[in-house]
């Protein structure tokens, strides 16, 4: 490992190699066919560290609010229904470049449009009903990270 600090890397606890979290929620579709466990392991075995992780069924509320930049799209309530139809596994994951990492582990929305071994290539089936969701940003893997987990819970995973 060479010791090449980068020169807009502020906070010392970052530089060791650039590790970041995001969030990937394993969607009702994939937890309620059994599939968690294979997505689960296809994320570690691209690189990426479990920090946390829970099962939850999201209320129609919650869904709306996780979902909120959609609202006006046609899609919208058929989305709500689906994320609210069973449990769901939101994961906070940790890797070098882990926002633009996990994008690429989990491919494009579409699994028709998805690279060939993306998570949504295998295990997605439909457009909707795509197995896995991705933080797309910084700024919105700290804002999914924080809906999911408490202040306590990220605290606890930064020992
Ligand atoms: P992403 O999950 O790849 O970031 P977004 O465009 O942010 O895709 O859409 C959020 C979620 O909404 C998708 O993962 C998918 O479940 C659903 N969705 C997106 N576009 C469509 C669509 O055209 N039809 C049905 N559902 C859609
Ligand atoms: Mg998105």
């Amino acid at each position: 490992m060479g010791n090449l600090a980068r020169a807009d890397t502020h906070n010392p606890e970052e530089r060791e190699g650039e590790m970041n979290r995001t969030l990937a929620i394993v969607k009702p579709d994939a937890v309620g066919s059994g599939k968690a466990g294979k997505i689960l392991a296809h994320l570690e075995k691209a690189g990426f560290t479990i920090k946390a992780m829970k099962m939850t069924r999201l209320t129609q509320l919650q869904a709306g609010r996780f979902y909120e930049v959609h609202r006006e799209r046609p899609f919208f309530d058929s989305l709500l229904a689906f994320m609210t139809s069973g449990p769901c596994l939101p994961v906070v994951l940790e890797a070098e470049g882990a926002i633009p990492r996990l994008r690429e582990t989990i491919g494009a929305t579409d699994p028709v449009e998805a690279a060939p071994g993306t998570i949504r290539a295998l295990y997605a089936e439909n457009k909707e009903r795509n197995a896995i969701h991705g933080s797309d940003s910084d700024e919105n893997a700290a804002r999914e990270i924080a809906f999911f987990f408490s202040d306590q819970e990220v605290l606890e995973l930064s020992g």
